[in-house]
């Protein structure tokens, strides 16, 4: 069976703020399994491909300064509706308007630090998967529980 997959970054104010596991754990709670993770420093060239969509806003060279400023941790978790489910743990963009209880409502009070980064659809996780990973470091393993998360 094959499974819907997803991109998140801690963003590099995540990292900086000690708030990878806690990031992490709301998305792995949800029962979604990690197939792939690594710290790595986004080049600007990749910030600016990954963020193309954005190209001419206002706030774009910001945007790009401020992924590839320090480390993010790329994930990619695996599972049933792991694209929506992901963004709605993740709230709204600008953080004031986020809902308590979702990441960036929580730990978060500003759009240009909002700690993390989910796909948008199914299309843009396969691009944006891409552009983080290379096929190989995205390992579909066995995981015990997983009969006790997915129905069949
Ligand atoms: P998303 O991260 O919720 O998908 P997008 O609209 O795709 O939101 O914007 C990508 C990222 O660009 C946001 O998460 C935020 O970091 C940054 N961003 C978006 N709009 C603004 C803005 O108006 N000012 C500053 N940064 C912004
Ligand atoms: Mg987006």
């Amino acid at each position: 069976m094959t499974f819907e997959r997803t991109l998140v970054l801690v963003k590099p104010d995540g990292v900086q703020r000690g708030l990878i596991g806690r990031i992490v754990s709301r998305i792995e709670e949800t029962g979604l399994k990690v197939v792939g993770m690594k710290l790595m420093q986004v080049p600007k060239s990749l910030a600016e491909e990954h963020y193309a969509e954005h190209q001419g806003k206002p706030f774009f060279g910001s945007l790009v300064e401020y992924i590839s400023a320090c480390p993010v941790v790329a994930l990619c978790f695996q599972g049933t509706g792991a694209v929506s489910k992901t963004r709605k743990l993740m709230g709204y963009r600008a953080p004031g308007d986020a809902d308590p209880g979702t990441i960036r409502g929580d730990y978060a009070i500003e759009i240009g630090r909002n700690l993390v980064h989910g796909s948008a659809t199914v299309e843009d996780a396969a691009r944006e998967l891409s552009l983080f990973f290379d096929d190989e470091e995205l390992l579909d393993w066995d995981r015990a529980i997983d009969a006790w998360v997915n129905e069949q």
